[in-house]
């Protein structure tokens, strides 16, 4: 019997901020069925792929999905149905032409990448492989260091921080399994430092704390100072990586550090102030440091930083090749965050990945802000040995589900996993 896809359907679901997202479901015609869930930004680069909402406000403010399920099952279901679940570009590129926009604004990216995802997983369990050995073949052994990120500001938190996200990377640690460790007990030492501090422990939106600092400055002091604390070196052990997300902060052609206090700022002020931080606080990844539109900006950034530690475009590309490719031209950044969402299919992340690759750069595998259970990624960033990938912190399932995945398939492969940080200080 030849496989072939039998149905698809989708239905509306929440994601971590409560907030509706999609669920396919791939069914075949040996009865095997698998879903994915599709997650969801907050702060978006304006060149991501459409994020198809009702836009009916009698429903979830909005932000209902009901019209991306109905693409599913009603436009795209009809087309894939009948196809080899195997011929995943096949079917990527069948539901790229359905839609026939540039940024997937008729049937939603969240319809297409659901299905593109599904798809995968539905053909790795009938390949009888795990997903991360059915997309990457037998090298996917590599697995990645974690970006966690331990404390939230900017658009992921009510506080007086601007940049979004501080996290710790175990450069140093042995395994995945070691540097997850690493990275939680840091995680439990801040705690006790903000507690102390007479700070508020409540969470982001990715589980990092959020507590309401003084300065930017100081959410690096207390990430060092937790590092030490739980008796690891800052810069061997433990590295700081940052995505301020400058897009979220950047007004009228300045950045304007308004949460801190800090005043407004030229992009080379910028770059200058992120100098003295890495100088200090031992940061090896800055993702998007400037703005999205900044691309003036970001060569100078990475003329002046790029040889010290990794600088990485996140809304700068939003996973699109057109955009990596003037990046690479240019030479904007030395890697890439990779979302699927942000493009909106398997086949077209990849394709992002191989650019990447190419020019020598690096790239990231990160989970959204607004996630779900599903640990796709986690498969996702073996299969493509990137090395890295950003999943939040020790704290919230959404988050977890991703590193007890990794740690799943670490303990698999066994003396076969090969764990190594592409950066170092
Ligand atoms: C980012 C992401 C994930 P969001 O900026 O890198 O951390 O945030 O999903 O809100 O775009
Ligand atoms: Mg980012």
């Amino acid at each position: 019997m030849s496989l072939k896809i039998e149905s698809i359907r989708a239905i509306e679901i929440l994601d971590s901020r409560g907030n509706p997202t999609l669920r396919a479901f791939v069914t075949l015609n040996n009865g095997i069925t698998a879903s994915a869930s599709v997650p969801s930004g907050a702060s978006t680069g304006e060149n991501e792929a459409c994020e198809l909402r009702d836009n009916d406000n009698k429903r979830y403010d909005g932000k209902g999905v009901l019209k991306a399920v109905s693409n599913v099952n009603k436009i795209i279901a009809p087309r894939i149905i009948g196809m080899d679940p195997g011929r995943q570009v096949e079917i990527d590129r069948t539901m790229i032409d359905l839609d026939g926009t540039p940024n997937k604004t008729k049937l939603g990216a969240n319809a297409i990448l659901g299905v593109s995802m599904a798809a995968a997983r539905t053909a790795s369990i009938a390949a009888n492989l795990p997903l991360y050995a059915y997309l990457g073949g037998p090298g996917a052994v590599r697995i990645p260091v974690p970006m966690m990120n331990i404390l939230n500001g900017g658009k992921h938190a009510d506080n007086s921080v601007d940049l979004q996200e501080f996290m710790v990377m175990p450069v140093g640690a042995p395994s995945f399994a070691e540097g997850l460790r690493y990275c939680a007990e840091v995680f439990h030492t801040l705690k006790k430092i903000l507690k102390k501090k007479g700070y508020a422990t409540a969470v982001g939106d990715e589980g990092g704390f959020a507590p309401d600092l003084k300065s930017n400055d100081e959410a690096c002091e207390v990430i060092v100072e937790a590092i030490q604390k739980a008796g690891y070196k800052p810069g061997k052990d433990i590295g700081i990586a940052l995505d301020p997300a400058a897009s979220s902060f950047f007004e009228k052609g300045a950045y304007n550090l308004s949460k801190s206090g800090q005043g407004k700022k030229t992009s080379v002020e910028m770059t200058a102030l992120y100098k003295t931080w890495i100088d200090k606080y031992h940061v090896i990844s800055i993702e998007d440091g400037l703005a999205e539109n900044d691309w003036d900006g970001f060569r100078e950034h990475t003329a002046a930083l790029g040889s010290r530690i990794q600088i990485v475009g996140d809304d700068l590309y939003v996973t699109n090749t057109k955009f990596i490719a003037r990046g690479i031209a240019e030479k904007s950044t030395n890697a890439v965050l990779i979302k699927l969402n942000q493009i909106g299919s398997v086949t077209e992340t990849v394709e992002a990945i191989h650019l990447c690759r190419k020019a020598g750069w690096g790239f990231v595998i990160s989970h959204r802000s607004g996630e779900t259970e599903d640990a796709f990624m986690a498969d996702f960033a073996v299969a493509m040995g990137g090395g890295q990938i950003k999943s939040g912190s020790a704290c919230r399932s959404e988050r977890i589900a991703k590193y007890n995945r990794l740690l799943e398939i670490e303990a698999e492969l066994g003396k076969a996993a090969v764990f190594e940080s592409p950066i170092r200080q």
